[in-house]
């Protein structure tokens, strides 16, 4: 049993999380998930840098504390890794007390090794990258990196005499050249440690929001070096209990996206050199998520928010689509086109068909036993495995999931030629249904890091015990007992989405800060005042045909939980069809104190006046959402029959109004 130490970048807490931050942090998950399948004692870390000019300034601008603005934004960060299903072991906080006093311990060690000194200085600083740059590298007063306006700024600063570490950086990049992945970033750095470096500002007296710099409090702490130090002062080093430093440190993977690369490849090995520490075994310099071929940013408007995708499809089909659609080296284009290809052709066809198909044949013709097979997919299938645990083990998440796919499609073709359909309960049908069963099994394993929720279901249906990758053989001696397993991935009609979210001008979804230019802090002030009314929230006004698959899968909630949600007894007293919609009704709803508007999406079934004078149940404390337009103030209940939506009604009479428990 081997050790796994990852890590994601810590996130600023003057923006909320987008898609960029979901997807560095659903590639580790994957990581640390495989790791723990593995067997290998596993910490996954993640978390957010809260300190530095950019949160002081966000702050300011919205009249509160950085400490408030910086408690607000990491509850974001909290909701979204729950929604994704992120398996972190721990979320550090640059605020946190157990941080400051392990950075202030590293920084015991750097001055200790003579490489701190104080002096003056001055020269062009980039606000937005919170550093300083040398004159030759700013071009037309903007900052190298990403073109931002740079100021001249002159400051008593520590320095860290990075200059000192040339040499040794450029001798480690030489013996362990994957110490940067992929290769090219590597290039990248070298190349930059070659062009000469100078000593770095380790402190600020510009701001006062950082860690105060002891002995001389009118300086705090560089905002890098602060949150550099996170993936150390986690694991308890310079605390009390520094356990865990010992036990995982150094990391294997500080996963992170190439933006930050030099801070990571240059700086932090710098920094740990000189404070007589271990360096992480790798640095990963991912690929970005563009949107349509351009960088995403609030003021383009094409910030893309991972959370309608998750409500509507669940965690596994939107963090398939991360993992699986881009190389992790690379960027990629984010759209909603790419993704809904992905869920119908992969998910909905290929393994939602597979599994449904074969449990469903398991069931009729076998009553689900699951016998011993003929042999003929094991090697195959072994080798898929291979491939998989070797593409995991260099970092490539996509073509893991090339290789499971591959398995996947020889699956279908092997039942296509076999027709274990044609010929139900001969021993040639069950030892086809049987190979099949053992091979999907594998399948299943190698898709949870993936897919925590889909996996484990298939594996479940399938009847077999759920295993670890040491154990992952191909079970000859266990059978299994399969269920059918339906839904695991409903067919999204790609018309019927893109019709809903176009009428509502978003035409995409998720995208957030279109045409906004009022600046970040404006528009976190405007999420805090009113409830969101997005387009997302479309299909929260009527009960989705086919539960997501995150609802199927979910744990199961107190009743406390369960008591959030207000269901009442509306009477419906007018119905009309929403203009251009074949699906949406308006309704007028009395409930008892007082008349709502609500819009259901289930004109397709019944005619408005079918609608009028019945009773039905509401969701009555839903934030209020617009459809088409039409605003809408609470969610009509309804079954699901055939994916068609089916209206409850009671079988008493209840007045309007009536609360239902
Ligand atoms: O840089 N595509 O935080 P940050 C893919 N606090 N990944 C993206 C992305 C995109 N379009 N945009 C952001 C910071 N990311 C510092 C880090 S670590 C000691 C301190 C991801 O909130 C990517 O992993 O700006 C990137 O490196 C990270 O978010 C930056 O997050």
């Amino acid at each position: 049993m081997g050790r796994f130490y990852i890590t994601t970048p810590i996130y600023y807490v003057n923006d909320y999380p987008h898609i960029g931050h979901a997807y560095c942090t659903v590639c580790a998950d994957f990581f640390a998930r495989y790791h723990r399948l593995k067997g290998d004692e596993t910490h996954f870390l993640t978390g957010t840098d809260e300190h530095g000019q950019k949160v002081q300034k966000s702050a300011a601008a919205e009249g509160i504390t950085p400490q408030a603005l910086a408690d607000r934004v990491v509850e974001r960060y909290h909701a979204l890794w729950k929604q994704l299903r992120i398996s972190h072991d721990d979320f550090i906080r640059t605020t946190q007390a157990r941080h400051e006093k392990g950075v202030l311990a590293l920084l015991d060690r750097l001055v200790a090794a003579g490489d701190v000194y104080k002096a003056s200085y001055r020269g062009p600083y980039c606000v937005s990258c919170e550093a300083f740059f040398p004159e030759n590298q700013i071009v037309e007063g903007k900052c190298p990196d990403f073109g931002h306006p740079v100021t001249v700024l002159e400051e008593e600063s520590y320095f860290f005499r990075l200059s000192r570490y040339q040499e040794p950086l450029l001798q480690l990049y030489a013996e362990r050249p994957d110490f940067v992945l992929p290769q090219s970033r590597m290039n990248e750095v070298r190349a930059f440690v070659e062009g000469g470096l100078k000593d770095l500002s380790i402190s600020r007296t510009s701001i006062t929001w950082g860690i105060p710099y002891p002995g001389d409090e009118k300086h705090v702490l560089y905002v890098w070096l602060d949150a550099l130090s996170n993936y150390v002062t986690a694991l308890g080093y310079g605390s009390d209990d520094p356990s865990k430093y010992g036990t995982f440190w150094p990391a294997d993977l500080h996963l992170i996206g190439k933006d930050i690369l030099r801070f990571h490849a240059v700086y932090w090995p710098a920094f740990l050199m000189s404070a007589g520490l271990p360096l992480p075994k790798h640095v990963y310099g991912h690929g970005w998520w563009m949107k349509d071929a351009s960088k995403m940013s609030k003021s383009l408007g094409n910030v893309v928010d991972p959370r309608p995708y998750l409500e509507e499809f669940g965690a596994d089909a939107l963090r398939y689509f991360l993992l699986r659609e881009k190389p992790i080296e690379t960027d990629g284009s984010f759209s909603d086109e790419a993704f809904l290809d992905r869920l119908n052709a992969d998910l909905a066809n290929d393994l939602g068909n597979l599994a449904s198909r074969l449990t469903n044949l398991l069931e009729r013709q076998a009553k689900g036993a699951i016998g011993p097979g003929d042999g003929s997919l094991k090697a195959h299938a072994g080798a898929a495995v291979d491939r998989y645990c070797a593409a995991v083990e260099r970092f490539s998440p996509r073509e893991a999931l090339e290789a499971i796919w591959g398995l996947i499609s020889d699956l279908n073709k092997f039942l296509v030629e076999r027709e274990p359909w044609a010929k139900p309960g001969t021993p040639e049908a069950l030892a086809t249904l049987s190979e099949a069963a053992r091979a999907l099994r594998l399948a299943a394993l190698c898709l949870e890091p993936a897919m925590p929720e889909a996996a484990p279901r298939i594996t479940e249906a399938l009847g077999f015990e759920r295993t670890d990758f040491v154990n992952a053989r191909w079970a000859d001696r266990q059978s299994g007992s399969a269920r059918k397993l339906t839904g695991l991935f409903p067919r999204v009609d790609k018309a019927e989405y893109f019709a809903r979210l176009g009428k509502d001008g978003a035409g995409e979804r998720g995208s957030r800060g279109a045409g906004d230019k009022r600046g970040e802090a404006r528009e976190m002030e405007d999420e805090k005042k009113t409830p969101e009314v997005n387009a997302h929230q479309a299909p929260a006004a009527v009960a989705p045909p086919v539960p997501p698959p995150a609802q199927q899968a979910q744990e199961r909630i107190s009743i406390d939980e369960f008591r959030r949600v207000e269901l009442r007894a509306g009477k419906i007293l007018e119905a009309e069809r929403v203009p251009k919609s074949n699906k949406l009704v308006r309704m007028v709803v009395d409930f008892g104190s007082e008349r709502r508007q609500i819009v259901g999406g289930i004109g397709k079934k019944y005619a408005p006046e079918q609608l009028v004078g019945r009773t039905c149940p509401f969701v009555y404390n839903l934030q209020p959402a617009k459809l088409m337009g039409v605003e809408s103030n609470g969610m009509i209940m309804a079954g699901n029959l055939d994916g068609e939506p089916i209206l409850l009604q009671f079988i008493e009479d209840v007045p309007a109004g009536s609360k239902i428990t």
